[in-house]
């Protein structure tokens, strides 16, 4: 399964008001069928006065700047029929402090009072977030309430059991409407204040007793579900949610890729697979997927980061050829930059895709201006879908490449010899086996049978049996 993470709002616009809608990506359907993309993770499209859609004012509706339930019917079915599956990211661990729920606590109303939690005596109001040093208690009416996320997105007190039934029917709701899964967004901020102790504290046992009753929960309604869950930590504590979920975001291995191009070391690549994919290295069934990605909507671009073309190639082609589940951020296919100074302004991260070289035209969205991707740099799909040489092309190789080979998905991993310089690494699953060489400096040669079933990345030659592999480079000899 190849996925897609997509902001609705700088997709496609159906409706001619330069914001991305539900009817605009159902039009553009066959562009992701084209990059190969079988999976879509939507990021939320619930009522929300936040662009990003993570305060939510009604969990049940659908912003109406994206469209209605009709679209969403309409979209669902378009994908369906077209073999794609679409998963709904929702944001439980709070709300928007325009949720009616809120509101009536404000009110006064004790029922909802207990919604939420408010600063008592022993309560230190001026406790700072444990990342970015952000106030976690705000004042409101002459009282304190907890928000982890902000003053604008009160937090859910799950202590209170209506709570989590009230979230239960949150999942039922959108299940029924057809989406195929969920995006768990914050999965281990659900209980991450104690009211005991009145200070903050993970509690990852009730996060985990929280979720299996979730997951319980959604594959009562529909035992294929995909569930995947985004908790952003070392890997010490990504490991304690692991067989919980059909497919966990590798956090920490998102940052070993990266790191081993940025400083050219293929023996700290295969240093990291081994503490980060380690359920690919034993012999027992992996039941939580590694979901794989660069980056994604929190972060800075690919690009940006690396600074280099030939860099994002060697980054995108070191996740395609490794077991898990590849994710693309939406416009990482074309390269897009984007650069976040801090991780509460993520609008830097999700300019408008550009359709049009010229930045304008039909269905282009236009709600925020291009600061990153200036018009007629061949960022756009039109510069990069004519052109063979292009980053897109390059990706839709990748993607029809792990494609053929699925099974890499699964596979299991087994190192074969590192240095600085390069790693190679065995894949098998099953009858079927690999072999993948990552060169990331000097030139490398490699021998292999003149028949051989081979896939080459980036900059090689072929002579005979020989190929040299140039610097940043992939090959892939596939066995049987
Ligand atoms: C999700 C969404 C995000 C959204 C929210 C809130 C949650 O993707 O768009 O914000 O609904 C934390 C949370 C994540 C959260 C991000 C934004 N993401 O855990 O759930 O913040 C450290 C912390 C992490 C933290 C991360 C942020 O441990 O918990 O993520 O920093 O940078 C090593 C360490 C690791 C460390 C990293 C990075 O890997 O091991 O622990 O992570 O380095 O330093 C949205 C908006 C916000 C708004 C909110 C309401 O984007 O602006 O406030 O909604």
């Amino acid at each position: 399964m190849i996925c897609y993470e997509l902001y609705l709002r700088s997709f496609f616009d159906g409706n001619a008001d330069g914001i991305g809608d539900l009817d605009g990506l159902e039009c553009k359907l066959d562009y992701l069928i084209d990059l190969g993309i079988d999976c879509v993770w939507l990021l939320p499209i619930m009522s929300s006065p936040a662009f990003h859609g993570y305060t939510i004012s009604d969990f049940k509706s659908i912003n109406s700047l994206y469209g209605d339930f009709d679209d969403l019917d309409k979209l669902l079915s378009s994908a369906h029929r077209k073999g794609i599956k679409i998963v709904l990211d929702i944001p439980v661990n709070h709300v928007s402090v325009c949720h009616e729920w809120f509101i009536r606590a404000l009110q006064g109303e004790k029922e909802y009072e207990e919604f939420f939690t408010w600063a008592d005596k022993k309560t230190d109001i001026n406790e700072l977030r444990h990342w970015g040093n952000a106030r976690i208690w705000h004042n409101i009416d002459k009282r304190y309430f907890y928000g982890l996320f902000g003053p604008g997105s009160p937090d859910l007190n799950f202590e209170n059991p209506l709570v989590v039934e009230k979230i239960k029917e949150v999942f039922s709701f959108w299940l029924g409407k057809g989406f195929d899964g969920f995006r768990l967004d914050a999965a281990k901020h659900i209980f991450d204040y104690n009211t005991v102790k009145m200070r903050f504290e993970y509690q990852h046992d009730k996060n985990i007793a929280f979720w299996k009753e979730m997951r319980k929960h959604i594959l009562q309604i529909n035992k294929e579900a995909v569930i995947i869950s985004e908790v952003w930590d070392s890997p010490e504590i990504v490991k304690k949610y692991e067989g919980l979920f059909e497919i966990g975001f590798n956090f920490p291995f998102s940052y070993s890729i990266k790191d081993s191009v940025k400083h050219t070391d293929a023996s700290f690549l295969a240093d990291e697979m081994e503490k980060n994919l380690s359920s690919y290295f034993i012999d027992d069934p992996v039941v939580t997927k590694s979901g794989n990605f660069l980056t994604n909507h929190d972060m800075t671009r690919l690009y940006s980061e690396l600074g280099s073309i030939k860099d994002v190639r060697f980054a995108f082609s070191i996740l395609f050829t490794l077991p898990g589940i590849p994710f693309i951020y939406y416009g990482e296919e074309l390269a897009m930059q984007g650069k976040l100074k801090n991780v509460d302004f993520t609008e830097d991260s999700e300019e408008p895709i550009q359709w049009y070289e010229l930045g304008y035209g039909y269905g282009q969205t236009e709600w925020k201006g291009f600061k990153f991707n200036p018009v007629g740099t061949g960022r756009s799909v039109q510069a990069q879908s004519h052109d063979k040489n292009s980053f897109l092309s390059f990706v839709k190789k990748l993607i029809l490449f792990r494609k053929e080979n699925i099974w890499i998905e699964n596979a299991k991993i087994q190192i074969l010899g590192k240095s600085k310089k390069s790693l190679s690494i065995k894949l098998s699953y099953q009858d079927k086996e690999a072999l993948v060489i990552y060169n990331f400096s000097s030139l490398k040669r490699v021998l292999c049978e003149e028949n051989s079933n081979i896939f080459y990345i980036n900059n090689f030659q072929r002579k005979g049996k020989e190929v040299i592999l140039g610097p940043k480079s992939v090959l892939v000899i596939i066995r049987k």
